[in-house]
């Protein structure tokens, strides 16, 4: 069962966007002066409704001047909104991975639009890891690491001599870095840039409230110091998968995960479903030219812890708790994204219009914008690495590797 359900998911994910790609090119791509198209400073993407609405507040940006119709969105949020004079723009792309690939590649295939100088900014809320910070916090990303995209044994069937039932493609037991590669595992992003929106969203109030003070309190052992600290601003890598994991093992499991994945040198510590689905949609407009991915921010505010406080259960931490930091949290993606958006919009011709240039690696595990990536397997060709795949996947069925 498990290959017809990852058939099915790998055909949905592959199938979705290409019949997308046929839709825009048959219907919408009309030849247009380059005058015609909306060039934006700054695209805001959210994820659902309540990341959305802070934004729209806003009556000085006034997002919904413009709402432009474009096809292959979400069914649900089918328009981007843009300011009067198109500077700055925001797309819901809807919840989880596939929503997030397809509705980014629908906005950059789009003939509506010049992205090629504009900077994206994923503003959404996260789980995270009370190790590494607290509710309400806001968080900017240089790693996103796809922590689900590997092989999953249920608790109760782990084998004794395992210590998680997370294994990586390609390998026969936990911990090990994988053979076999899909090409979205891991994402690293412009640390120039990310250093930049931190001290833009540093001039920022930041919103909490007494709900989130009183739970973050409970969150009181030696190793969470930073759980109940308030609400602040850090660097913080992400780790993405569309399952909704919750608890300590399963926080523990993958932040071994994106530590082996980045070769120690990402740090799991905010959890969504999106961000790596964003990611490789803009690199592959990248590839093409449409955009550039030097020019992309990840902020993700904290709503909620990823594991239970000392004495909780992880199914009540996850199923029934109320820790308070929902609301800040959405709030905050305003208070600190517009600071940010801000930043780029009065720093346009000093500095954004000509780009801030990258010092570390910047793309995928198979340095598909070139470069060498500072993690992944080294050097292997798209050949090699699609053989690798094949035999891996081959090996796992106990086929016969021909
Ligand atoms: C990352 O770690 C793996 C496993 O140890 C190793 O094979 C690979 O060469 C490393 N990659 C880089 C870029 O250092
Ligand atoms: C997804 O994004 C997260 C963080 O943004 C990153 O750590 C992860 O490697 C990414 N994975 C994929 C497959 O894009």
């Amino acid at each position: 069962m498990r290959f017809y359900e990852l058939a099915t998911c790998q055909l949905l994910a592959s199938v979705i966007p290409g019949a997308l790609a046929a839709v825009i090119t048959s219907r919408e791509y009309a030849p247009q002066g380059s005058s015609d198209k909306i060039a934006p400073k700054a695209v805001i993407i959210s994820m659902f409704d309540p990341e959305a609405e802070p934004w729209f507040k806003d009556e000085e940006l006034n997002l919904d001047a413009q709402k432009i119709k474009v096809d292959g969105l979400s069914p649900l949020f089918p328009e981007i909104s843009c300011t009067e004079n198109g500077d700055v723009c925001q797309i819901t792309v809807g919840e989880g991975e596939i929503n997030a690939a397809t509705s980014m590649t629908a906005l950059t295939a789009s003939p509506k639009f010049d992205l090629t100088k504009t900077y994206f900014m994923v503003a959404g809320i996260a789980g995270i890891d009370p190790k590494q910070g607290t509710l309400a916090s806001v968080n900017f990303a240089r790693y996103a690491v796809h922590t689900l995209l590997q092989h999953e044994i249920d608790a109760r069937e782990i084998p004794d001599n395992f210590d998680t039932g997370y294994v990586s493609f390609g390998t026969k037991e936990p911990g090990q870095y994988p053979s076999e590669l899909w090409g979205t595992e891991v994402f690293e992003l412009s640390e120039a840039l990310q250093k930049l929106a931190i001290g833009f969203a540093e001039g920022a109030e930041l919103a909490d409230s007494d709900k989130a003070s009183e739970y973050r309190a409970l969150y009181n052992s030696d190793d969470t110091a930073n759980a109940v600290k308030g609400p602040n601003v850090q660097a913080c890598d992400v780790a993405t998968g569309d399952t909704y994991w919750h608890g300590e093992k399963i926080g523990t499991t993958f932040a071994g995960t994106v530590k082996t994945w980045t070769n120690g040198t990402g740090k799991y510590c905010l959890t969504q479903c999106e961000d790596n689905a964003t990611l490789e949609s803009l690199l592959r407009s990248a590839k093409a030219g449409l955009v550039d991915f030097s020019r992309i921010i990840v902020m993700r505010t904290a709503s909620n812890f990823d594991r239970p406080h000392p004495g909780q259960s992880a199914a009540d931490s996850l199923l029934t708790a109320s820790s308070g930091g929902f609301v800040p949290a959405c709030e905050n993606l305003y208070r600190a994204g517009i600071k940010v958006v801000n930043g780029i919009r009065e720093g346009w011709d000093k500095q954004f219009k000509e780009g801030v240039k990258p010092a570390n690696y910047i793309g995928d595990i198979f340095g598909t914008l070139g470069g060498t990536p500072d993690f992944g397997p080294g050097p292997v060709s798209l050949q090699q690495q699609r053989k690798r795949n094949t035999e891996s996947s081959l090996r796992r069925r106990g086929v016969a590797v021909y």
